[in-house]
């Protein structure tokens, strides 16, 4: 009987967290030839659905003419036809659809997107896949009136396999249904502090692989495998994924023409293990970023990537970059574009971010609250930039839902997925600020253990509250789940959400877990350009203070104290700041202004990590 439950229960599991993870993620796409559908899309707002329910609200069959997925403009007059798709109402891609026209400033709903593209003719025996960076929050994808698929979560990519049959040299008429509603059920969920941006906020993509194809792989070194003792020659330890199991004789090949290295293995079903030694490579590090071009190769197919090689481990009270203690100078990003009000998602995009990040001292950026756009990690392992990923498990989701945690793994998944090769990543972290009990406890270790699974070459963390009451003179972070992370990290508003920023004189921090302590967001409001005494709310100069402050205190924390990444490097929107003088619509907490200008306590924090720099250099 028991065991019967026990088995009843592993199904359900599997049922739930199978249901939402797609397996057939590919990474490393921009190395895949590939046909972009960015550009102008036609669009048609639609909060009622009315494209997709009849008006019993029953969802529309995939041949109804009244489906917003299957046709085009009214093509006579005497067509009684009440929705279509013309040049005077698009949109780009990528880009939310916030920011677009000042209607859609607030929207929260439905809006339909079609793209009509030609193509060369589909080649025998090649697959065809098309690829979203990410689509906020719910995509539902159909090609010539056919469904492809349906995709939740705005932050991280997806692809559905398009069979060769539907595909046309001419008009292909693409639709994706985009619906950023909130929902109590869903990652995040209905309340958070930033902008719910809308649309297909990344790049969209047709990608043609060969038939049996590298869909991922992993080339990394091994937890621990550099240092100073002798036998610590680097070590890779992966593993190359196919989309199906190979033909009989088929081996997988990794070269790098750098090194002068290449071996070859017989494939070994799907999934085929690496491990071989580099014994001359030069470590990646934000000092020295150093990048290889990896070629993973089968008969079949072949694909390559620039990957750096590092280690990165949490050992005992420190953090060990390739050996060696790290402290890590960071800073907090919103992945959005302050001085256009809209979601980042191009290359200057992350160059502006990064270029601000490192003008503050940083080596640090923790992408909070959310996997960010590809572009930035990828330019954060060439410029030499550490980064800290998150999925959006915020505050209050639902814990006690298997079907959430099923979606917040998925999420987990695809970040994973999309950026394991990145030498800049070195925590997964798997939420912020969720509020202690039982079954939250189980639910994050729950991704904590997932995220080791998938990933066991970098540190697991998440951004926890502290116990205010638990000691009279310290401050203690003691959440349960410390146990369970590899990077004890905290957010801590002293001196803004609780009185001022003196009180830091005579606070102290600990935690009783033995591991490396982080503060992972620290902050307050100022309006760039309100300036006022030091006791003024808002003011830059009150802002200066509370980082003066902070810095000096950061000065007396334990040896455990390994870094800090305050809130946040820029203004940021969202519906929750409402002071109709200082904020509008703003959460003001940047260093830099919406406009882009520093603001007074940039220059506190630069001088504290300058110091920083100076000393680790020294040692
Ligand atoms: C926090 C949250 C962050 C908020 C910030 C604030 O603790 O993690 O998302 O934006 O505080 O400004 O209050």
């Amino acid at each position: 009987m028991k065991m019967q439950k026990i088995t009843l229960v592993l199904l359900a599991l599997l049922c739930c967290t199978g249901l939402f993870a797609q397996n057939n993620l590919i990474s490393n796409t921009g190395a895949r030839k590939s046909l972009s559908l960015n550009g102008k899309w036609q669009y048609i707002v639609d909060p009622y659905e009315t494209g997709f329910y009849d008006y019993r609200y029953k969802e529309l069959k995939e041949d109804n003419p009244d489906a917003y997925w299957n046709t085009d403009v009214q093509v006579n007059k005497t067509e009684k036809k009440e929705h279509g798709y013309i040049e005077k109402y698009s949109l780009e891609v990528p880009g939310d659809w916030n920011h677009q026209q000042p209607e859609f400033t607030f929207y929260e709903g439905t809006i339909w997107y079609k793209k009509s593209f030609d193509m060369e003719k589909a080649a025998a025996g090649s697959k065809y896949h098309l690829y979203f960076g990410a689509v906020n929050y719910r995509a539902d994808v159909y090609l010539n009136g056919k469904k492809l698929g349906m995709h939740k979560g705005g932050f991280t990519p997806f692809n559905f396999e398009v069979p060769v049959s539907l595909l046309r040299e001419k008009g292909n008429f693409l639709v994706v249904k985009v619906d950023n509603k909130r929902h109590a059920d869903e990652v995040p969920t209905l309340n958070t502090d930033w902008w719910n941006y809308g649309g297909i906020t990344r790049e969209v993509k047709l990608i043609e692989t060969p038939g049996t194809f590298i869909q991922d792989f992993v080339v990394q070194l091994k937890k621990n495998s550099t240092g100073k003792a002798p036998d610590k020659t680097p070590e890779v330890e992966g593993w190359v994924k196919l989309n199906q199991a190979p033909a009989a004789g088929e081996t997988v090949t990794v070269e790098i023409p750098e090194l002068k290295f290449k071996t070859s293995v017989p494939a070994s079903g799907q999934t085929t293990a690496l491990k071989f030694k580099l014994p001359k490579v030069q470590l990646w590090s934000p000092e020295s970023p150093k990048l290889y071009t990896v070629i993973v190769s089968t008969q079949s197919d072949r694909t390559q990537d620039k990957i750096g090689f590092r280690t990165i481990e949490a050992h005992g009270i420190q953090v060990l970059l390739n050996g060696k203690p790290l402290f890590l100078r960071g800073i907090s990003i919103h992945g959005e574009i302050p001085q256009e009000i809209r979601r980042a998602y191009s290359e200057q995009d992350a160059v502006q971010l990064l270029h601000q990040s490192f003008e503050l001292g940083c080596n640090m950026v923790r992408l909070a609250h959310y996997p960010h756009d590809e572009k930035i990690t990828r330019l954060a392992d060439s410029l030499g930039m550490l980064v800290w990923s998150e999925i959006p498990v915020y505050w209050t989701i639902d814990f006690t839902s298997e079907e959430v945690l099923g979606k917040a793994k998925a999420q987990l998944e695809e970040m994973i997925v999309r950026d394991h090769n990145r030498a800049s990543i070195i925590i997964w972290s798997v939420g912020n600020e969720t509020p202690i009990s039982p079954v939250r406890t189980d639910f994050m270790h729950s991704l904590l253990t997932r995220a080791r699974e998938l990933d066991n070459t970098r540190m697991v963390s998440a951004a926890l509250e502290v116990n205010y009451n638990a000691l009279n003179d310290k401050n203690i972070v003691d959440d349960p789940l410390g146990e369970f992370v590899d990077l004890v990290a905290f957010n801590e508003y002293l001196g803004w959400y609780g009185g001022l920023p003196d009180k830091c004189r005579t606070t102290n921090w600990d935690t009783p877990y033995h591991k490396p302590l982080f503060i992972s967001e620290t902050g307050g409001d100022a309006k760039g350009g309100f300036h006022a005494d030091s006791l003024t709310r808002f003011s830059e100069e009150y802002q200066e203070w509370y980082f003066k402050e902070q810095v000096a205190m950061l000065k007396r924390m334990p040896a455990k104290f390994v870094g800090i990444s305050p809130w946040v490097l820029a203004d940021f929107r969202s519906p929750r700041r409402n002071n109709p003088l200082y904020q509008e619509g703003w959460n003001r907490k940047g260093f830099y202004d919406d406009k882009g200008n520093k603001k007074k306590a940039f220059y506190v924090m630069k001088g504290y990590y300058d110091e920083m720099k100076k000393k680790t250099l020294k040692k």
